[in-house]
């Protein structure tokens, strides 16, 4: 499987106009034409009931705008089986576990109090439910761990964004 799955430049502007016609994107995208250098990467990563994320690895250059499309693929209810992705900063093993159990008791969005790890995040999704994030990779090289903070889902549902 191909780890990253990139559509066409067209249609990733298309989406990013999408988005920031619906105001919730604080960045301008004035000027399509100086991106289209290939800049922005656009990621659709799925979450499955056997709780499993498409990717385990991303790769992006420092600071490269992304448009990361998360859809839960189950059927499981919400209740029991939800995704969402969360991009960590290149923080150690047991931080990672860290961030993962505090999470864990915050229902129903499982996203802890201290964010300060945290770079960017999807919504918490039930099964077919999509959320598509904008950011721009991290300026500084290296590997960024992200993980679904449902309970007991950051041991096996995670996987990293390589800076390269
Ligand atoms: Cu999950």
């Amino acid at each position: 499987m191909k780890l990253i799955q990139s559509i066409n430049l067209g249609v990733a502007f298309a989406i990013l106009t999408l988005l920031a016609g619906c105001g919730g994107s604080s960045k301008p995208h004035a000027h399509p034409a100086a991106e289209a250098e290939g800049a922005v990467k656009v990621v659709r990563i799925t979450g499955n009931d056997a709780m499993q994320f498409s990717h385990s690895e991303i790769r992006a250059k420092p600071g490269q705008a992304i448009a990361l499309i998360l859809t839960n693929t189950g059927k499981m209810p919400k209740q029991g089986m939800a995704h969402n992705w969360v991009l960590l900063k290149a923080v150690t093993e047991s931080e990672v576990n860290k961030i993962g159990m505090a999470a864990a008791t915050k229902a129903p969005d499982y996203m802890p109090d201290d964010r300060s790890n945290i770079i960017v995040y999807t919504k918490m999704l039930g099964p077919g439910e999509s959320d598509t994030i904008e950011f721009d990779a991290p300026s500084e090289p290296g590997k960024y761990p992200f993980i679904c903070t449902f309970p007991g889902h950051y041991a096996i549902m995670r996987g990293n964004l390589i800076v390269q």
